[in-house]
């Protein structure tokens, strides 16, 4: 009787739960996905039963066809005959496409764009005036000099692109994670990726910029001063996607419908605030969970904590161009928030995880060069060269057709004679292919008149043919500078740990020559061996909003999505466990059970031989290592807690614990806990409810983060 009732219980509840995820299917399909549907329908149809590529019934894929001998049963060869199995390995064979040449590995989702305020003032496009939208949208976030198979965790700028499926055409901002770039001339960029990458000599480092050649470029261009500054900061070991800012980084122009021109700069925000991993966690996850960031943008929108960005814009007039210190189309300078504030007006969230990471995430293919009517590009430099390089790049990786396969494809109506090619999926009917003719009565000349048509903005331009760049790009510190003076103490710190690990990998420690900051320069000079420089260049001493991660908190605070391991032995209580669980789980936080074992832990009480009234550990301490929660609970095992303590989390506590934790870890300036014996929840870092972030609470306890464990 109770097994049956289980069962029923059992049914009732998967139906509860295939219910949800039905509704959460509706809720989160958008026309993009609408539009991609009947590819996965007829996909998800034909596998009930295998067919070869060409629709034939297959009986047997398992055994290729062999010659048997029918009084030995031996088999003999095997035949090359079998199409069926010579079909199966074929497609295996060319499984592989090229992975992208930087930006290989990353990791995507699908949403939606919403805008909340329209600038008619600055632009017409629609994107950017109809509130009443929801324009879906794809959005990649990846590592730029790693492999596909690299990990997730290492220091590297983050890419954050994000296609809009308008219903004027694709939009595609193909940002960072850091708003300057390491070059100002798009002719640079095979350079500065050649020595980025692994030495051509013997393919090493991997996903890494600690080796020569990295800083032999650097040393080359003082260009790229400034944003080595950022790569070198927590700003390039985010602690997940969800907790990162984007940005346009090159300067991009609006246009009105009087055909007005200002110029812009695009940037994300996020809710949960800017976050970052300690560089010894980062480099740790690399080993120990190198999916690290996949996984967490994963579970997030699976458990329905769906990350949300602020999208706002940065505006100059056409006729202030010239009235910065800088030029405001150099790609390796910011427009500092007190001299043009972010204006937001939008926000993107993504709440669908994808179906197939190769035919969604892999073969996703941004082009900065897709714009709409009402956005367009200005004379940067390197903006100037991207326009060209993405569409070629995607040639080479998926074909001339890319813009047909499903992720690529428009909302909209495509119309046009672009014809043939390899895998062209689309039939034309009709006699013509080409423009005008006798057909298509309209002459090319009224569309000019069509205000939704693209209208290219009728820039003035007169000039020598030179190979040179504005007169304002040839400085490249004072920004860096700026970056640099904007940080807080313990950030400043982490550059220059940064630094100094990074000229430890190489043989010719340079950075020195090239003092941003003379305290900076006399730290890493020290620490790597090298000359220490008694004079610098002199600082101007300016700092700047919204550069220190400490400016960006989150809008909302929260645990929300944060990972918290409850660390249990046998002759644990219970009752504690599940309220704290609970607790934490009702602000939306996971909890894991870390136990000495993966199997039953028995609290008190319970007699561990009779095999039941146990909870189940989710992992065993040797399984999952303190980096890949964001805090800790019930710390026993002192390695754990050692660690997690100099990862600047919050580690909780309860009866025994507390004396065990005490002795664990010396926590300068915290009293760990009035009584020990006391069976209230202790925190050393952080509240339970209401989360800070850990940097946010060793502040205000005035404890100086560290890297050290
Ligand atoms: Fe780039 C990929 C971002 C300069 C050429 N880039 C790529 C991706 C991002 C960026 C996020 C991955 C897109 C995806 O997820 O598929 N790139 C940037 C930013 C830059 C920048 C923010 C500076 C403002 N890139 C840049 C230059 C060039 C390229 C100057 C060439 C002249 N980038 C490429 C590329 C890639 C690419 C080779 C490789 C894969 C791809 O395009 O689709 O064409």
């Amino acid at each position: 009787m109770t097994g049956a009732f289980q069962r029923l219980q059992e049914s009732l509840n998967e139906a509860k739960i295939a219910a949800t995820h039905k509704v959460n299917e509706i809720t989160t399909m958008n026309e993009k996905i609408v539009e991609m549907w009947p590819n996965k329908d007829s996909v998800e149809r034909s596998g009930n039963r295998l067919t070869t590529d060409s629709g034939t019934k297959v009986y047997d894929a398992d055994h290729w066809l062999k010659v048997v001998d029918p009084s030995t049963g031996h088999h003999g060869p095997s035949l090359l005959e079998d199409q069926i199995a010579r079909e199966k390995i074929h497609r295996f064979d060319h499984e592989r496409i090229p992975e992208r040449v930087v930006h290989a590995r990353g990791a995507g989702a699908h949403g939606y764009f919403k805008l909340y305020t329209p600038i008619p003032e600055f632009s017409s496009a629609p994107v950017l005036n109809d509130t009443a939208r929801s324009t879906p949208v794809f959005a990649r976030f990846s590592t730029v000099a790693g492999s596909r198979g690299s990990a997730d965790t290492v220091r590297d700028v983050r890419g954050f692109a994000v296609k809009f499926y308008t219903e004027e055409g694709n939009w595609d901002i193909v940002g960072n994670n850091i708003p300057v770039f390491f070059i100002q001339d798009a002719i640079k960029f095979p350079d500065f990726v050649h020595a980025a990458k692994p030495e051509p000599h013997n393919e090493v480092p991997q996903a890494q910029t600690a080796h020569n050649n990295f800083w032999d470029f650097q040393y080359l261009h003082s260009e790229a001063t400034h944003m080595s500054v950022w790569a070198m900061s927590d700003r390039a070991i985010p602690r997940s996607f969800r907790m990162m800012q984007g940005f346009g980084v090159n300067t991009f122009s609006l246009i009105n419908a009087q055909g007005e021109r200002t110029f812009v700069k695009f940037v994300w925000t996020p809710e949960l605030g800017v976050h970052s991993l300690v560089w010894d966690e980062a480099l740790k996850l690399a080993g120990q969970d190198p999916d690290f960031h996949r996984k967490d943008l994963y579970e997030a929108i699976e458990n329905g904590y769906y990350p949300k960005w602020r999208f706002g814009i940065q505006t100059v007039a056409e006729k202030d161009q010239d009235k910065f210190e800088f030029d405001i189309l150099d790609a390796t300078k910011l427009w500092p928030e007190d001299l043009v504030p972010v204006n937001y007006i939008g926000e993107m969230v993504l709440n669908r995880n994808v179906d197939e990471f190769f035919a969604e995430t892999e073969q996703v293919a941004f082009c900065t060069s897709h714009v709409v009517p009402g956005i367009g590009f200005s004379d940067d430099p390197l903006l100037q060269g991207r326009n060209f390089s993405y569409f070629d790049t995607q040639i080479t990786r998926l074909g001339v057709n890319w813009e047909q396969i499903p992720i690529n494809r428009p909302v909209c109506p495509v119309m046009n004679f672009n014809r043939d090619g390899a895998l062209n999926h689309r039939i034309h009917k009709g006699k013509v292919n080409y423009w005008p003719n006798r057909f298509e009565a309209v002459p090319p000349a009224s569309h000019k008149q069509e205000t939704d048509s693209y209208q290219e903005y009728p820039a003035r331009v007169v000039g020598l043919k030179l190979r040179v760049n504005g007169a304002k790009f040839r400085e490249h510190f004072a920004q860096a500078q700026l970056f640099y003076n904007s940080l807080a103490e313990y950030e400043k710190k982490h550059v220059q740990a940064a630094l100094a690990f990074e000229l430890s990998h190489c043989d010719e420690p340079i950075v020195y020559k090239r003092d941003i900051d003379l305290a900076l320069a006399q730290n890493v000079a020290n620490m790597v061996g090298g000359d220490i420089p008694k004079e610098g260049r002199q600082n101007h001493g300016r700092k700047a909003p919204g550069l220190s991660q400490t400016d960006l908190p989150a809008i909302r605070p929260s645990i929300e999505t944060r990972r918290v391991a409850m660390i249990i032995a046998d002759g644990f209580d219970i009752g504690v466990l599940t309220a704290v669980r609970a607790a934490l789980k009702a602000e939306g936080a996971t909890t894991w059970v870390i136990g000495p074992r993966r199997g039953m832990i028995f609290p008190t009480g319970v007699d561990p031989e009779s095999g039941t009234g146990g909870l189940m550990a989710d992992h065993h301490l040797e399984g999952q290592r303190s980096t890949m929660f964001d805090a800790i609970f019930n710390g026993r095992a002192v390695h754990w807690v050692r660690e997690a303590f100099g990862h600047l989390k919050p580690i909780g506590a309860l009866g025994d614990a507390v004396s065990f934790l005490q002795q664990a870890v010396v926590l300068p300036g915290v009293d760990l806990a009035a009584d020990p014996n006391s069976d209230e929840v202790v925190i050393s870092y952080g509240v339970v409810t209401g989360w800070k972030s850990s940097v946010g609470i060793l502040r205000s306890l005035d404890i100086e983060p560290s890297t050290s464990v």
